[in-house]
């Protein structure tokens, strides 16, 4: 389709949608400070910005010091109030590339013709916390794409997770509020793990299933870069001939989905609390591009009854053996923002934003979803023309006879701002379908107006089970470790009480297990037979690849020669070895060459990096040995891999690590780097005997 007309800083003129054409956008809005003169924002040029305007010169501020003025104004307006959730976020540009044709489906414009391209942009965020929280607490993901598509444009709007806590939009408010900190002394940040979310979960076990995730793996990832991502709702395409299916959506990591233990995530929220942002910005700026495949679940509309459980239903999925994910598609993420207020905090994400071809269904919480969104950016943007910022635009025009409101923008010409008119000949006129006007499904509804839940969504627990069968040994212990964690945290024993009977609902050894570590008894039984599980869920069964793992190299004085081949041939398969040292600057080979020094003990530690390879050093110091000890065995603590050559074995052996699994001593050259290269492909080693 051809964009015909600049729409008040819209794309250029008679230009074809394409890849570029949000970039080409927001060109018109940048502003470059450097190297021009400083002046207010009505242009005056300022001769002084160190001084107040005072009377002498130690006298009190003067009131006409308008420059003073304008300047601390501004500043005290700078904030705007945080997401009420998803408020710790980042984001980056890219660009969506369709494999394969959706159009038996769907009539969306940009799932029609393979090679298509669509810019997109990304928010991914935490839940609970807010913007300055850690981000590696125990959490989903948001995971929220927006598609600028040649119709306007399509939020995705995701989380890491692919079921919700509750069936019914009715019970967000509760839900957030026990989730959130304690109204009392606002305790805990960005955790669950506080009497009041624990209360509501065993009070509400609709959130069975979810919680089951929430305590599992999933909920402390590696990297943005390696989780996936689920539209949760069940949403609607309609294709050209007016048919319906259902829809679920998915993201993909090309790098596959990788966790990290909680005792790293609570250290890393110490020593790097913005360690997923800089993971995410980092690997863009080093040209290492996110990449996320697309995948839709399809059910024809006449199997909507076909399954054992509801297929609109929030708290289900729809399991991947049953339903297969048809791959369609790859989102690359290329660009990150040129300024994270512009672009990160102002988009606003809608999951009503659709194109013709993508509709909803009567998911309850979908349908409250629709709601939300908007209402939320009127207090958060500030008004109602929150769609003119730069980053929401759509970069297809936009007509209608809405008007003014705080920070309007667009200089609409003309008298007419009403419709049916005569005096602009009835313009902007709808359109019909044919010319691609949006028209909703004609969805038949014959139904008494009610307060109530479906039977069909009262099943709460035979998915829950189902993610628990579906576990490997080593995820099950996390999930055990998680709720013996998060309860152990709750002070009123009747709630971690009332939980325990939650989880004998889901499986009883996971509650008898749960329940030993608190010093409770479990009271009730299994409600659920359900033996069925999912290949899909387990993160075993995920991609592994040592693509931009990260190699913390501990070398010393005096290093072998040969090193700087081994460094090479790590980058050469893809990942990322960073030198530390117990000083800065650079440390000398024995032939007397230089290695740049990337972190010390004192800025580095081992819950920042993937894997440790170790170096022997004839001139290491018992600080050096001490620090790099430590680093080592904490390392082995998380399980992850550990190499040592050229001498480095000796210090594996004095820690007694020879041969456990995961560390590699006995190798050289080639034969090591390719071996390493494996054991860090492998991301832990599950079952090391810590
Ligand atoms: Fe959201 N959600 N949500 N949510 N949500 C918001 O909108 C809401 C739900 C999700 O990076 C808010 O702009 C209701 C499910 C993401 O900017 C708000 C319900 C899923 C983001 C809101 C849900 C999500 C939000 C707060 C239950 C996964 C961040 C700020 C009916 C599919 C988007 C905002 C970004 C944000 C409401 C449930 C994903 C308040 C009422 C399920 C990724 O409107």
């Amino acid at each position: 389709m051809i964009c015909d007309e600049l729409n008040g800083g819209g794309i250029s003129l008679n230009k074809k949608v394409n890849e570029n054409s949000k970039d080409e956008q927001l060109e018109q809005y940048r502003v470059d400070d450097r190297e021009k003169a400083l002046t207010t924002n009505q242009g005056l040029k300022v001769s002084e910005d160190e001084f107040s305007l005072k009377a002498g010169e130690r006298g009190p501020t003067l009131l006409e010091d308008f420059h003073f003025r304008e300047k601390m104004t501004h500043f005290d307006h700078e904030r705007i109030p945080e997401r009420i959730v998803h408020a710790r976020g980042y984001a980056a540009h890219g660009v969506f590339e369709l494999y394969e044709s959706l159009q038996p489906y769907t009539k969306a414009k940009f799932l029609q013709t393979p090679g298509e391209k669509t810019p997109v942009f990304v928010r991914f965020s935490t839940v609970a916390g807010s913007r300055g929280s850690g981000e590696l607490a125990r959490d989903a993901r948001g995971f929220a794409t927006k598609f600028y598509t040649e119709e306007g444009n399509y939020d995705l709007v995701g989380n890491n997770i692919p079921v919700f806590f509750i069936q019914d939009a009715i019970k967000f408010p509760d839900l957030i509020h026990a989730l959130k900190p304690e109204p009392h002394n606002e305790i805990p940040q960005a955790a669950t793990a506080h009497d009041t979310f624990w209360d509501f979960i065993a009070n509400n076990q609709e959130a069975a299933h979810m919680v089951m995730w929430a305590m599992s793996d999933r909920a402390i990832p590696r990297s943005f870069r390696m989780m996936e991502g689920f539209g949760v709702n069940t949403f609607r395409f309609v294709n050209e001939e007016g048919k319906s299916h259902f829809v679920k959506f998915h993201w993909k990591p090309v790098l596959g989905v990788h966790s990290v233990v909680w005792d790293e995530a609570q250290k890393i929220n110490g020593k790097d609390p913005d360690f997923h942002r800089r993971d995410l910005y980092e690997s863009i700026e080093n040209g290492n591009y996110p990449e996320f495949e697309f995948g839709v679940q399809l059910i024809a509309e006449e199997d909507e009854f076909k399954f054992d459980f509801d297929i609109l239903d929030p708290t289900k999925l729809w399991p991947e053996e049953e339903v297969p994910v048809k791959i369609v598609g790859k989102m690359t993420l290329n660009r990150n923002v040129d300024n994270v207020f512009a672009e990160t905090e102002q988009v606003a994400f809608h999951p009503g934003s659709v194109v013709p071809g993508i509709d909803f269904t009567n998911d309850p919480l979908l349908q409250g979803r629709l709601f939300s969104y908007t209402d939320t950016q009127l207090i958060r943007l500030g008004g109602p023309n929150f769609h003119e910022l730069p980053i929401n635009r759509p970069v297809c025009p936009f007509h209608n006879n809405q008007r003014d409101g705080y920070g309007r923008q667009t200089i609409n010409v003309g008298r007419v701002s009403y419709h049916k008119n005569s005096l602009a000949g009835n313009t902007p006129t709808p359109v019909s379908e044919a010319e691609g006007g949006y028209a909703h499904y004609q969805e038949k509804i014959d139904a008494r107006k009610v307060r109530a839940r479906s039977e069909s969504f009262k099943d709460h627990f035979s998915q829950a089970t189902l993610f628990w069968n579906s576990m490997s040994n080593p995820e099950k212990i996390h999930i055990i470790n998680a709720f013996s964690f998060e309860l152990g945290k709750c002070l009123e024993i009747s709630v971690r009480q009332q939980v325990l009977e939650m989880l004998a609902n889901i499986d009883l050894d996971l509650a008898t297990k749960v329940g030993e570590n608190l010093g409770l008894v479990v009271q009730g039984n299994n409600l659920t037979s359900n033996s069925k599980s999912s290949p899909a869920l387990s993160q075993l069964n995920t991609k592994m690849k040592p693509d931009t793992r990260k190699i913390a190299v501990l070398v010393g004085e005096g290093f072998d020669a040969d090193l700087a081949a081994v460094l090479d041939a790590l980058k050469a398969n893809g990942t990322q070895p960073e030198v530390v040292s117990d000083h800065g600057g650079a440390v000398t080979g024995e032939d007397g060459s230089l290695l740049p020094v990337d972190h010390t003990f004192l800025t580095a530690d081992s819950v920042l990096f993937d894997a440790v390879y170790v170096v022997s050093s004839q001139g290491k110091t018992s600080m050096y040995n001490k620090e790099a000890s430590y680093f080592i065995k904490e390392a082995y603590e998380h399980y992850k891999p550990i190499g040592a050559s050229f001498g480095g074995e000796q210090l594996i052996d004095e820690l007694r690590l020879t041969g456990q699994l995961g560390v590699l001593t006995k190798e050289t050259g080639n034969s090591f780097v390719d071996s390493f290269i494996n054991l860090i492909a492998n991301h832990r080693f599950w079952d090391r005997a810590v």
